[in-house]
């Protein structure tokens, strides 16, 4: 297996956890996203959406993060990243998608280029955007998450998909300086996860890549 990767990315992070999780061992490219290099030739031929991560298991190049990890869930089946009911299976999932369709992609780096070039918006307004987005989805997970995760994680005792989800933006709004007092839940799950090797060993600081 191949993981093309980049530390600082969020949804490359939520794959290094899946895979740390599932106790599976990937090569690793690495794709200097600030230097452009999703956008070379040779990394479209791989992802033609030009955005990492993309994991290449025998020839085969997967692309999408969430759909990533529910192949990887399919094919490796312990630890489950998702519950046995379909309706709680359903709840994990809105947390995940909550994140990945919701809040990330409105911060992704091409957007933020394109904040920054075409529409000549500068670095204080930029991150103000960032950030009004992460409060924007934060208030509402918190709220869920106050809801219904009563145990150490988003569902019951043991990590699913919707932290493997969480902590990646968690470290995205950290970055960004974003005020984490309004959220002691998501905050408490955060810990417990980050207590964990799996996710210690993938955060970006401690990838082989980071700057
Ligand atoms: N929905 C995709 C999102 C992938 C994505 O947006 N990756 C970002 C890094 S977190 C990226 O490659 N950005 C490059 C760019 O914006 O040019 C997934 O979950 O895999």
């Amino acid at each position: 297996m191949i993981l093309f990767d980049y530390f600082r990315s969020s949804a490359a992070y939520r794959l290094r956890i899946a895979l740390n999780l599932k106790g599976l061992e990937a090569e690793r490219r690495f794709v200097h996203l600030r230097k452009g290099e999703q956008r070379a030739a040779g990394y479209l031929e791989v992802n033609p959406q030009g955005l990492v991560p993309t994991l290449v298991i025998d020839g085969e190049a997967f692309t999408q993060s969430l759909a990533i990890i529910e192949y990887l869930d399919e094919l490796h089946p312990e630890p489950p990243l998702l519950p046995r009911d379909a309706g709680d299976r359903a709840w994990v999932r809105s947390i995940a998608l909550a994140i990945a369709c919701d809040i990330h992609p409105v911060n992704n780096l091409r957007i933020l280029k394109y904040l920054a070039h075409e529409l000549q918006i500068d670095e204080p307004r930029r991150d103000a955007w960032y950030r009004h987005w992460i409060v924007d989805g934060f208030g509402a997970l918190e709220t869920r998450l106050a809801a219904r995760a009563t145990d150490r994680f988003c569902f019951g005792d043991s990590p699913t998909l919707a932290d493997v989800f969480l902590v990646p933006q968690v470290a995205n709004a950290q970055r960004l300086k974003v005020p984490m007092e309004p959220y002691p839940r998501i905050r408490a799950i955060n810990e417990a996860c980050l207590a964990l090797p799996a996710f210690d060993h993938a955060r970006p600081e401690v990838q082989p890549d980071a700057e």
